[in-house]
């Protein structure tokens, strides 16, 4: 097997979705964290936007993009997490495309700099929850996004999920608890031992320390939420 090296920073969402592919496939691989602040200029020569992540294949080349990067773990590593078929290849591949804009939907409130701002975000995420709601109810019988094969689509939102959960725990959200699919998906993907980079209390403070610390409206209830937490 090829010799990999994941650059991160500790809680970015895109690089821990390419993670848990490689902990998937049961890939050894090392994990770098580096400062967002202070980023070396050895990244800084590999990663053409100068984010994370970026994989490098036996001190060769530079992979960045999460999406880009999956799909090529996926076509060399086995087992194959892409559906056979290709009409269901075709159909992961179009909700995996949805990640980022679920992803700004469903995280949005941690940006919004006014409460106004916060509840207008807040009203963005029925929107994305109701469509994978819907895609659930076509896709079977979970657990996963495919039914029991775990997938790439699964990999893709398993870090938001996790967020919104993270979130409605500093300021209670209570909607996820109106879509009965995504939820009990939600609850398989948090489960799973591959979504998980940190001991999962200790990547939540994390979280929580980087609302805090980002200065926006959200970040007034980290600590009552830490407090009323332990
Ligand atoms: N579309 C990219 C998004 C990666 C991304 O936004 N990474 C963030 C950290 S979570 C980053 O490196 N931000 C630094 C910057 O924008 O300069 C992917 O899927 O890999």
């Amino acid at each position: 097997m090829a010799k990999y090296l994941l650059v991160s920073f500790k809680t970015c969402p895109w690089v821990q979705r390419s993670a848990i592919v490689l902990r998937e496939k049961n890939a050894p691989f090392e994990f770098r964290h580096i400062e967002p602040d202070n980023r070396p200029d050895w990244f800084l020569a590999m990663s053409p936007h100068k984010k994370v992540p970026v994989l490098r294949v036996d001190d060769q080349v530079s992979l960045f993009e999460s999406n880009a990067i999956n799909e090529y773990l996926d076509e060399t590593i086995a087992p194959r997490l892409h559906p056979q078929d290709p009409v269901a290849r075709a159909v992961n591949r179009a909700w995996t495309d949805y990640v980022p804009t679920f992803s700004a939907n469903v995280t949005g409130c941690a940006y919004a700099d006014s409460e106004a701002q916060y509840d207008a975000a807040i009203a963005a995420i029925p929107v994305a929850f109701e469509r994978l709601e819907t895609a659930l109810a076509r896709q079977g019988t979970g657990p996963f996004f495919n039914g029991a094969a775990y997938s790439l689509v699964d990999a893709g939102y398993a870090p938001f999920l996790q967020r919104y959960f993270f979130l409605d725990r500093i300021r209670p959200i209570g909607l996820i608890e109106k879509y009965p699919r995504l939820k009990a998906w939600a609850e398989a993907l948090l489960a799973r031992p591959s979504t998980h980079s940190f001991p999962a209390a200790e990547f939540e403070a994390m979280y929580r320390a980087n609302v805090k610390r980002r200065n926006k409206w959200l970040s007034r209830f980290v600590a009552e939420a830490a407090v009323a937490a332990e």
